[in-house]
């Protein structure tokens, strides 16, 4: 009875609402002039020196990826041509996101400035705009390093740009205030919510822009889905000449409400409407609105809604393959879907605040999120950075309060990673006073701005620098990021720290905001081992990790460092530039750890063949005249048992074990076909094209090709060429390989491969790797035309290189007798490449390739190495036999 009463009210209160007014509210994102570099003049006198380009835009698509050290960090101006009608609307500009301080002018008079590139900003520019005309809208854009404006360093891009959309919005004189915090000027809240009510208030922020007493009134209304109104309140307020004020309403309770959940994502909206004496609407906002309660508990973790919940997501960051951080909104939302389709239900979003897609998109599937503000590594003891701080917090607040998926605020990444004033112990406890106080305020402003959301410090598992320093006191969860078992050799150091937190924080809620290992896409190995970066590897880890994570219920919840691959700049692994720890690509295909986690989390029956992201595989042939190859191929499921087909052929039964099962597969030539079914019949299929390659090498025939990636282990697989380089070995009779030498070894944490970039490639690993002192490779080929191409990079250098922050357990390194080497090659007795000194030639790191044709007669390929100084390598060779 009560329900249809309030939905005639709903639909009688609808009909009686007239529009006085046109607010409006639309992207300005096309045609806009680009300008990099430095000006004096806001004036454009010509315009051919500025691109035109549309929003999102970023100055730095280009500069971050490629092998040149650093990217642009300055000025850079964008302008655009606005028309703005005739009439008495009020007109507001609003950034969603320019990184990092903005200037904006309007027809050359300076209109706003702002600082921080992850959170929005709105300009009024009523006052300087000129009605029915044409009017220039002018945004001085900087990314350079200021002291005072986090982040000051992180491993992540800093790219420039006006990189989130650009709105133009119009009201009328009295208005929602959309100002003060750039937000729609209405605020949500639940502050006590059960199975059977739901309390709801609603804070506005009104704004008279005129010169008189207004008289108005103030409708909400919350809608369900469907739009019957179940809760609504008026209330009428006069507001004086030119008067801010804000409103509070506690609406009716809302009985029986459907709650949100991860599973039931359940959305009302809110509704207001400001009318004016005429009872005509002079402005609206709305807002999305989830009725839910949560917990944590320092010993059982997380509940929802009293039931309890474990929070296992991933992080991410906003960049994506090609695009820098200049996304189209679809891509940010996509990311969360993919975080869904894994069967995630927590969302870091980190280190900064993003795309407004990225909670509406949580809000609408489910996903609990946490926001911080982009404080990392380190901070600025001055007051300008601390005003930052707290500006961007309070921004970061109010911009994401009303997504229901929000429910923790953090701040403070990693603040004693760089360790600053290590060696001066009385500058250092000034430096740690300060910080903090930092980040005790910045606690204590979210507490006092929100009462229901919980707050945290994601902090690096150097537990007594934060703990014995009073960190672990200050917010309401502590976050560790850990790293055993990549940045550290010890995997079970991960649960030992989460014992080790538990025994001496017993009474303090835990989540890991951090965990990965990276993985470049192309490569795999048979053995796996830390800093490979082989998708096996990444696989393993994440294995064990998220084991650990599942046997404690005091671990509340755990984000996955990282989503997706991204980019950082400075960083130098396999992939140069990038980070590779995502579970998917920089352009999202998932690696196998991806899988993995589906089949650890999702509830219906999950069935995946891994290894798809590389459809080309290439081995050794089992034995001498062998036409097959035996590979390990991997299926996760999260069903009891598994069968295997290879080629129409079962492999075999297996029972699925850690939410997978591993075969050992006959590869032959040429295509494969896979199919993995379960006992219920549900399946995966995937063909993966295979290259043998032969032991014994006297059958070669024409178009075999032979590639070899020198001191590795690994398979590489070029994503562009398709072409697959397999591991090294050593020569014998009969068969191809290497004589003399040893695999390169840096002498910092890795067993093989170097960590330089690897100018003018893309393939990095297979220059990263070498054999050193090598004396000669051999394939005893039969008689033919053939090509061989020789690839080299010299891989030492004198040059200091100091390990990276994140490099946690890496010595600093310097190769003392760096590029000491010249050497003559010699293909069959003749001279091919004389005096040959990479370093000197090409310099370090530089990708150097040499292809030659070669008749064969009798005695197959001998390549020989001959030392003039030093000592002779080679990094990777390809032997191809053309007819
Ligand atoms: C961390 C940082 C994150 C890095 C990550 C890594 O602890 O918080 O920004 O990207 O480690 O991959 O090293
Ligand atoms: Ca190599």
């Amino acid at each position: 009875m009560t329900k249809i009463k309030i939905l005639i009210a709903g639909i009688l209160f609808v009909l009686t609402i007239v529009t006085a007014f046109a607010a409006s509210d639309r992207t300005i994102n096309s045609n806009w002039l680009f300008f990099k570099g430095e000006r004096d003049e806001i004036k454009v006198n010509a315009t051919t020196e500025w691109e035109t380009i549309n929003l999102p835009h970023s100055f730095n698509s280009e500069d971050i990826y490629d092998d040149e050290k650093g990217y642009y960090r300055g000025e850079a101006w964008y302008r655009k041509e606005l028309y703005i009608p005739s009439g008495d609307s009020y007109y507001f500009l609003h950034f969603e996101g320019v990184n990092q301080e903005a200037e904006v002018y309007i027809n050359n008079q300076f209109a706003a400035r702002h600082e921080g590139g992850y959170t929005a900003f709105t300009v009024p520019i009523s006052s300087l705009v000129k009605v029915d005309s044409i009017n220039s809208v002018t945004v001085k854009v900087n990314n350079r390093f200021n002291k005072d404006i986090p982040t000051l360093g992180a491993d992540f891009s800093f790219m420039g740009g006006i990189y989130r959309d650009v709105h133009l919005i119009a009201t009328s004189a009295v208005h929602f205030d959309l100002v003060q915090n750039s937000t729609s000027g209405i605020y949500v809240r639940t502050p006590a919510v059960t199975k059977e009510q739901a309390q709801v208030s609603v804070e506005a922020l009104l704004k008279n822009e005129t010169s008189q007493t207004q008289k108005t009134t103030l409708d909400v209304l919350i809608k369900d889905h469907l739009g019957v109104v179940v809760s609504s309140f008026q209330q009428s307020i006069k507001l004086k000449a030119g008067e801010n004020r804000s409103i509070m309403m506690n609406m009716p309770e809302v009985n029986d409400p459907r709650l949100w959940s991860v599973d039931d994502p359940y959305l009302y909206r809110v509704e207001c409407f400001l009318k004016n004496r005429k009872n005509e609407v002079a402005d609206k906002a709305s807002s999305p609105l989830g009725m839910r309660w949560y917990k944590f508990d320092a010993e059982k973790g997380f509940y929802l809604n009293g039931e309890h919940c474990k929070l296992i997501g991933v992080n991410r960051h906003q960049d994506f393959k090609d695009l820098a951080n200049a996304l189209p909104d679809k891509l940010h939302e996509n990311d969360v879907k993919l975080l869904k389709a894994m069967g995630g239900n927590f969302l870091r979003v980190a280190h900064y605040p993003q795309d407004s897609r990225v909670l509406e998109t949580c809000d609408k599937l489910g996903i609990v999120a946490s926001v911080e503000i982009p404080v990392v590594n380190y901070i600025t003891e001055s007051e300008a950075f601390y005003n930052n701080c707290k500006a961007m917090m309070k921004e970061m607040i109010h911009q994401s309060y009303n997504h229901p998926s929000v429910i923790i605020w953090a701040y403070m990444n990693e603040v004693f990673i760089h360790d600053l004033y290590r060696d001066q112990p009385e500058r250092r406890k000034v430096y740690i006073k300060n910080l903090h106080h930092l980040a005790s305020e910045l606690d204590s402003i979210s507490r006092a701005m929100d009462k229901e959301r919980y707050t945290m410090i994601p902090f690096h598992g150097d537990f007594n620098k934060y703990h014995d320093n009073g960190f672990t006191d200050i917010p309401m969860i502590a976050g560790w990021n850990l790293y055993p078992g990549w940045y550290g050799n010890n995997i079970h150091g991960f649960e030992d720290f989460l014992e080790r937190h538990h025994r001496v924080l017993p009474d303090i809620p835990m989540i890991i905001t951090e965990y990965g290992a990276g993985a470049d896409p192309r490569l795999r190995s048979s053995e796996p081992e830390r800093f490979d970066f082989t998708l096996e590897y990444q696989q393993y880890y994440h294995q064990h990790y998220l084991l650990e994570i599942m046997k404690r219920d005091y671990v509340a919840g755990s984000n996955v460092w990282n989503l997706a691959d991204f980019s950082s700049e400075f960083r130098i692994d396999a992939v140069p530039h990038i980070n590779n720890k995502g579970l998917v690509s920089y352009d999202r295909r998932p690696k196998d750890s991806y899988y993995f986690y589906q089949a650890a989390l999702l509830k219906e029956p999950f069935i995946a063949i891994g290894s798809r992201i590389s459809p080309c595989r290439s081995g050794l042939a089992d034995e001498n005249n062998s036409d097959v190859s035996t590979q390990k191929i991997d299926v996760y499921s999260n069903q009891p048992e598994v069968d295997l087909m290879h080629n129409g052929i079962s492999l075999g039964v297996k029972k699925i074990k850690n939410y997978k099962a591993t075969w050992d597969v006959p590869f032959i030539q040429g295509d494969n076909q896979l199919e993995a079914l379960t006992l219920d019949n549900i399946k995966d299929c995937q063909k993966v094209n295979f290259t043998i390659q032969p032991r014994q090498v006297n059958a070669f025939d024409v178009d075999q090709v032979l590639r070899v990636s020198l001191g590795d282990k690994r398979e590489f697989w070029d994503d562009l060429t398709k072409a697959v380089w397999i591991a090294s070995k050593e020569y014998s009779e009969g068969s191809w390989g290497s004589v003399g030498g040893k695999m390169y070894e840096p002498d910092y944490g890795k067993s093989y491969g170097s960590d330089w970039a690897i100018s003018r490639t893309e393939n990095d690993p297979i220059y990263q790797t070498q054999i050193i002192n090598i004396e000669v490779f051999k394939a005893d080929v039969p008689s033919g035309e053939y090509e061989i191409t020789l690839l080299f990079a010299e891989l030492t250098s004198s040059e200091d290189r100091k390990a990276m922050a994140y490099e946690i357990g890496m010595a600093d390194k310097k190769d003392e007798n760096a590029g000491q080497r010249i050497f003559n090659v010699y293909v069959n007795g003749m001279l091919v490449l004389e005096n040959l000194n990479i370093a000197e030639q090409y310099g370090t790191a530089t990708a150097v390739d040499f292809k030659m044709p070669v008749t064969v007669q009798k005695q197959g390929v001998t390549i020989r190495f001959e030392p003039v100084k030093g000592q002779a390598v080679l990094n990777a060779i390809e032997i191809r036999r053309k007819y």
